[in-house]
Parts: C-alpha cells; sequence; structure tokens
C-alpha cells in the first residue's frame, strides 16, 4: 500500500517516534486517560513518558477492557511482535523495543503493514526538520515529502515573521512585493523537498470566495505555485483547534464544514487538482457529491475522528457507491511508527468487506469477478489511485 498521510520521517532524521512509551502516550490515548484515571492534564504532563505509558496501561489495558479503537489498535500492534495484550506491565515489551536496532525495526513495522511507501508531513516552519532538508539529509526512498503550510494559511502574522527571519518577506502587508517573496518560499521549498503535494489542514469556518489573508495566499501563491509545478494541493478540513488547550495534541476537536467551498475552489480553478479529507462524518456524503461533479477532486482517507471502523465502514461503501474505485480509501496518519500496523490492519478488514459487498450488489446480475479483476480494484485503492494522482 501506499500510505496517502503519515507524520513519519524518513529513518536519517531521527526524528519519528516509536517503541512502547510512544505507542502509549499518543494522543488518542491521552484523550482516553483523563476519562478513566483520577488526574489532571497537568498533573500527567508533568509526568516522565515512562510513567504516563505505565498509567495508561494500568486504566485503560489492566483495570478496563481495551475495547475503544485506539486502545484495541495497541493490543492489535503487541500481538503482531507477539507481545502479550493481558501483561501486568509493560516489563516485557519495554525489553523487547530496547533490543530493536532502528532501520530493521522501521522495515519489519512496513512489512508487518504492508505498507510499501508513504508520505511525510514536512514542516519548513519546524526548527527541528528544516535543518535536515537544509544539510541535505538522504532520503530513504519508501519516504516520500509533503510540504505542509498551515502557519502560511492558519497564522499570516506568525508565518510572515518567520518568512522575514528567513530573508523572505520584507513586510507584513499582503502586497504584490510579499506575495513574490511567498512564492519564492514555496518554490525553494519545493526545489529542496521535492514534495508530492502541499498541504494544510483548515477549521470548519474555511470560506471562499472571502476577503481575507488566508484566501488572498491560497490564490495567488499556493495555487499558482501548484500550477507551475503540477503538485496536488492537501486540504484537510473540519478540525478546530485547542478545544481544552491543557490537554495539548488531544485537545483538538471536530466541526462541520461548507463542502459548498471546495467545490467554488474546484470550478474557479480547475487546473489545479484537490486532494481533500474532511474531519466531520456529516461532511462525508457532501464530499462525494462534490467529487461526482468535478474531476480535480480526490477524496482521501478517514481523518482522525472518522478512523473508527464502523465510520471507515459506512464511509467506504458510500464512496464506492458513488465513485466507483477512483479514491483514496485510507491513510493511516500514524505518528508513532508501529500504528501504520493496526491502522493498515483495521481499516483493510473494512476497506475489503465494502469492497466484497459491491461484488455481492452484483452477483444477481452475473457479473462476478475473476481475481485479476479483484487484485485491480484492490491495487487502485490501495495504492494505484493515490500513485498516479501523485505523479508517482
Ligand atoms: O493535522 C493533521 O495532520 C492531523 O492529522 C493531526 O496532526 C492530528 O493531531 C492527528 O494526529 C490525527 O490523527
Ligand atoms: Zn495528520
Amino acid at each position: 500500500m501506499l500510505d496517502f498521510h503519515t507524520h513519519l520521517y524518513t529513518p536519517s532524521f531521527g526524528m519519528t517516534l516509536w517503541g512502547v512509551d510512544e505507542i502509549l502516550t499518543y494522543h488518542y490515548l491521552v484523550a482516553e486517560i483523563m476519562r478513566f484515571a483520577p488526574i489532571t492534564p497537568a498533573e500527567f504532563f508533568a509526568m516522565q513518558k515512562p510513567q504516563q505509558a505505565d498509567l495508561i496501561w494500568d486504566y485503560l489495558f489492566v483495570r478496563n477492557s481495551p475495547i475503544s479503537e485506539a486502545t484495541t489498535g495497541v493490543c492489535t500492534i503487541f500481538a503482531a511482535f507477539g507481545l502479550d495484550p493481558r501483561a501486568n506491565d509493560l516489563r516485557e515489551a519495554r525489553e523487547y523495543f530496547a533490543k530493536q536496532s532502528t532501520l530493521e525495526h522501521f522495515s519489519r513495522v512496513l512489512e508487518l503493514a504492508n505498507v510499501e511507501s508513504l508520505v511525510m508531513t514536512n514542516d519548513p516552519f519546524d526548527d527541528r526538520e528544516s535543518p535536515h532538508w537544509e544539510g541535505g539529509s538522504v532520503r530513504d526512498p519508501r519516504f516520500h515529502a509533503a510540504l505542509r503550510i498551515d502557519p502560511l494559511l492558519n497564522a499570516w502574522q506568525l508565518a510572515s515573521s518567520k518568512l522575514r527571519e528567513k530573508g523572505y518577506s520584507r513586510t507584513e502587508q499582503l502586497d504584490d512585493a510579499t506575495l513574490v517573496e511567498v512564492r519564492r518560499f514555496l518554490e525553494d521549498w519545493i526545489v529542496r523537498m521535492k514534495p508530492l503535494y502541499l498541504a494544510v489542514s483548515l477549521p470548519p469556518t474555511f470560506a471562499y470566495p472571502q476577503d481575507s489573508a488566508r484566501i488572498t495566499i491560497l490564490k495567488e501563491a499556493i495555487l499558482p505555485v501548484c500550477r507551475k509545478h503540477n503538485l496536488p494541493f492537501a486540504m484537510m478540513i473540519g478540525v478546530r483547534k485547542q478545544v481544552n488547550p491543557g490537554l495539548g495534541d488531544a485537545g483538538d476537536s471536530v466541526g462541520i464544514a461548507d463542502v459548498g467551498v471546495v467545490e467554488r475552489l474546484c470550478h474557479d480553478f480547475p487546473d489545479n487538482r484537490f486532494l481533500v479529507t474532511m474531519l466531520a462524518r456529516e461532511n462525508q456524503q457532501a464530499l462525494c457529491v462534490a467529487a461526482r461533479k468535478f474531476a480535480n477532486l480526490l477524496p482521501f482517507g478517514c481523518w482522525w475522528f472518522m478512523n473508527n471502523p464502523s465510520l471507515v465502514a459506512e464511509t467506504t461503501k458510500m464512496r464506492l457507491e458513488m465513485l466507483g474505485p477512483s479514491f483514496v480509501p485510507q491513510h493511516s496518519d500514524a505518528r508513532v511508527l508501529e500504528h501504520l500496523i493496526y491502522k493498515w490492519r483495521h481499516s483493510r478488514r473494512e476497506i475489503a468487506s465494502a469492497l466484497a459487498g459491491r461484488y455481492e450488489a452484483l452477483a444477481p446480475s452475473g457479473w462476478s469477478p475473476t481475481e485479476e479483476e479483484i487484485a485491480r480494484d484492490a491495487r487502485l485503492l490501495l495504492r494505484d489511485n493515490a500513485a498516479t494522482w501523485l505523479s508517482l
């Protein structure tokens, strides 16, 4: 499979999270521990990571049944490595991961997850990451880049001061001279990263047309640069950031967005290609309808709060019914390497069963698929559509 969006990094960056303490302190589980343990977010974050992991193990796996998707996922990961998901503590798991050598472990996890290659999230505004690009670190060919530009569209004041620090725009004003500099910044990073797409996450209030810095930068910098370099633009729409800031990464929420915005962008910029995933269940049907109207729109993935088997099942069935096999059903969004295993094993089960359902719907007419046709459809959904859209 080709994993369309992750938060993993090519091994040479040394930035990929992996191992049992990272698996257990994933922000999905941090949100859940607050519902079970008598602890405040501040107290939790004051603890060392291994102690946080121990607490999560004790409350979510020993004292309670791990039946949420995020906890079941940990059990799937443990089982894949032959570790006991019913262990009373994390000793055995810690010993196991301590023995692994990084590079071999990366390859083993990709193999266990059936992932051939994946797309990272690469932030030129991240001071930990950019030196790796500027210093010419070697990229593992299985790890593709995606140029993530959230501050440009969501926090122009911050982005403009960072641009000035880096020797680009001279002013906060979004005048023509500044837009030239924003385009130059994007193109310099495209040359450096060779990304497969540009990407942003957006709030449910995302509006177009609109008289705003966001839309000016989108129209005058992002979309022209994407056109010039033949790169799609990924919009991940529907996140309400930090509704509970004390929870850190676990503090974001969801909101229903206006899919009309996506339609208007696809209409007004027919020479751009848009990759869109939406966070709210309520937006999924309208996104399918939009994709039926605009061939320059690719719906992808069941993002974050959508990545639950019941929602993957209903969303994938609906997409197959409305779009045939012309979309990308899932991305892992793995933040920790071993997440690839559970996210893909769980989703693949739902994707397979949704696809089988469509063949069953065809059966009464006497159309039954050959093995080659099943393989072709599976390949389209799990790899080839993504590869085509990303020009791989
Ligand atoms: O903006 C994003 O790419 C999101 O996927 C997140 O960063 C979010 O925190 C996440 O990990 C969701 O799965
Ligand atoms: Zn993500």
